[in-house]
């Protein structure tokens, strides 16, 4: 029987399902391999690719110690095929399908659904990896550039993770939307990435923290909703992939933590006690609230748009169809079909926002995003906790739904965030006071001076509390210079 805890190096592409056994599939990845280590030179970290950083690689795929941290250069770093182990007798959780045995194999009817929706999926993981490329060159620590480059290395991961379900369950075409996945660009007018905000720059450290906190929280609560799919190899993937998302948010919540502490430190050390004091607090070189709420403001909206409509046909239909549940779905008590449901969906009526009861099938985007908004304001909470204690009176708040948002029902609407519907001209005037403008780019920009020396933090940022794999302050997290 196959070993589906343990993974297997001696293979080209490390793995737990058995690719030397099956050798067409292990033949079509080694042959997406070199592309794939082309786009990661083009479009991978810029610069670093010889410096040794030490990343954890997957060994197993059981919760608990699954990693193992070394040295590696990045374009070798062992990019595998990890999924969690089977599950005996796990049957369809939702749907019309609903306690049939979970498939092994594609439902031909759901084909094109399900190869959509992982394409999809694939897409975000190179554009983020994209998106972040020019970030190591302004890194304020060894530390932080070791995390940047491991959110990268996963995230290139789970784009392999989605091309070997690609190019082994979908032939021909799965091969066909496994080379797109290595030829859009993110930005890019004539090539974009598929979903909006893998689209956008990500040009500062503070945007990169908001990002893994905000976005890659949206990747957590999609690969929740894939992890209950009646697919099961995608149900596995996904499970396995959720342990490493949850580093990513590690990521952006320390790393937005710690600037709020450095932030309140700085000003208690210079007894500024009015925190909208902008010009003050920036005089310190550290990044003042009002500024970090405005970045709050926009990396949390980008991503409330990744939800897709609140009210939408193809989530009823992934539902219904098995590929797609809701967060946390087998701990729902209710029919998980959803037949007579309904489900409150914020909504623009006659110029006002309302809460209206839809089908709750047509209203999973919703459903998810409200899980998400959930999700994302505890950790808002815990860092209103660091700024209380230090005596700083400011507190961070999500904005309302209805704020910044280009796609779903609010989509054009201007909105406060507090959701209060506005002019276009009270929009215009008033955007630089919720949103970050080209003045305070320039400011985090100006702060952001690479800082290299083992053990040592750019003044904005607090180092953390503890090192990575449990080592010292100033251990040398990446060799630059080999
Ligand atoms: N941008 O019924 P609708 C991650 C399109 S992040 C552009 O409203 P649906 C990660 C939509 O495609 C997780 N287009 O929405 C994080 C459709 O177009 P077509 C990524 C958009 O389909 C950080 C039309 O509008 N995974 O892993 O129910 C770092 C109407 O669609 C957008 C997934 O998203 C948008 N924001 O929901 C690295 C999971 N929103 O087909 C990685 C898979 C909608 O009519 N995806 N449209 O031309 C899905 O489940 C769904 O496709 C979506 C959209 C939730 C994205
Ligand atoms: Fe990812
Ligand atoms: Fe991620």
């Amino acid at each position: 029987m196959l070993d589906t805890m343990n993974v297997n190096y001696d293979t080209s592409i490390p793995n737990n399902v058995g690719l030397s056994e099956d050798r067409r599939i292990l033949k079509a990845l080694e042959r997406w391999h070199p592309g794939y280590l082309d786009w990661w030179q083009d479009m991978g970290p810029e610069g670093f690719q010889e410096s040794l950083v030490y990343l954890r690689t997957a060994v197993a795929v059981d919760p608990k110690g699954w990693a193992k941290f070394d040295y590696v250069r990045m374009p070798e770093y062992r990019w595998g095929i990890l999924l969690a182990p089977q599950e005996e007798g796990r049957v369809v959780p939702f749907g019309e399908h609903y306690g049939e045995p979970a498939w092994q194999e594609v439902p031909g009817e759901y084909r094109a659904m399900l190869r959509r929706l992982l394409v999809i999926q694939g897409d975000t993981e190179p554009a983020s990896v994209e998106q972040q490329r020019h970030l190591g060159t302004t890194a304020p620590s060894l530390y932080d550039m070791r995390n940047l480059f491991q959110v990268n290395v996963e995230e290139g991961r789970h784009l392999w993770a989605m091309v070997y379900l690609l190019q082994k369950y979908f032939g021909s075409d799965g091969r066909e939307e496994a080379n797109g996945l290595l030829q859009r660009r993110s930005g890019d007018a004539d090539k974009p990435r598929m979903l909006g905000a893998f689209n956008e720059a990500t040009p500062d450290w503070l945007s990169f923290f908001m990002f893994t906190f905000f976005t890659d929280r949206d990747g957590k609560m999609q690969l929740e909703a894939l992890a209950q799919s009646g697919f099961d190899p995608l149900s596995r993937t996904c499970r396995f992939m959720l342990t490493e998302e949850a580093h990513h948010m590690f990521v952006g919540e320390t790393g937005v933590g710690r600037t709020i502490q450095r932030t309140c430190e700085a000003m208690n050390d210079a007894d500024i006690t009015d925190p909208t004091d902008v010009e003050k607090v920036r005089a310190l070189g550290v990044i003042d609230m009002p500024t970090l709420q405005k970045k709050v403001n926009l990396h949390y909206t980008l991503s409330l748009d990744l939800f897709g409509s609140e009210v939408s046909t193809n989530a009823a239909n992934a539902f219904n169809s098995g590929l797609k549940g809701r967060f946390h779905e087998t701990r729902i008590d209710d029919d998980h079909r959803l037949l007579d449901a309904t489900y409150p969906v914020l909504k623009l009526v006659d110029g006002k926002v309302e809460t209206v009861d839809e089908p709750a099938l047509s209203a999973l985007n919703m459903r998810l995003r409200d899980d998400y908004a959930n999700d994302a304001g505890k950790g808002v909470e815990r860092w209103n906790k660091i700024i209380a204690k230090t005596g700083v009176d400011f507190r961070i708040e999500l904005p309302h739904p209805a704020f910044h948002r280009h796609i779903g029902e609010f989509a054009g609407a201007n909105a406060t965030p507090d959701g209060e519907i506005i002019s276009e001209a009270e929009w215009l005037e008033r955007r630089d006071e919720w949103l970050p403008s080209d003045g305070d780019a320039d400011f985090i920009d100006s702060l952001m001076k690479p800082v290299w020396e083992p053990g040592q933090f750019a003044g904005w940022i607090a180092p953390p509390k503890v090192g990575i794999d449990n080592h010292p302050g100033d251990f040398e997290y990446v060799k630059i210079e080999v």
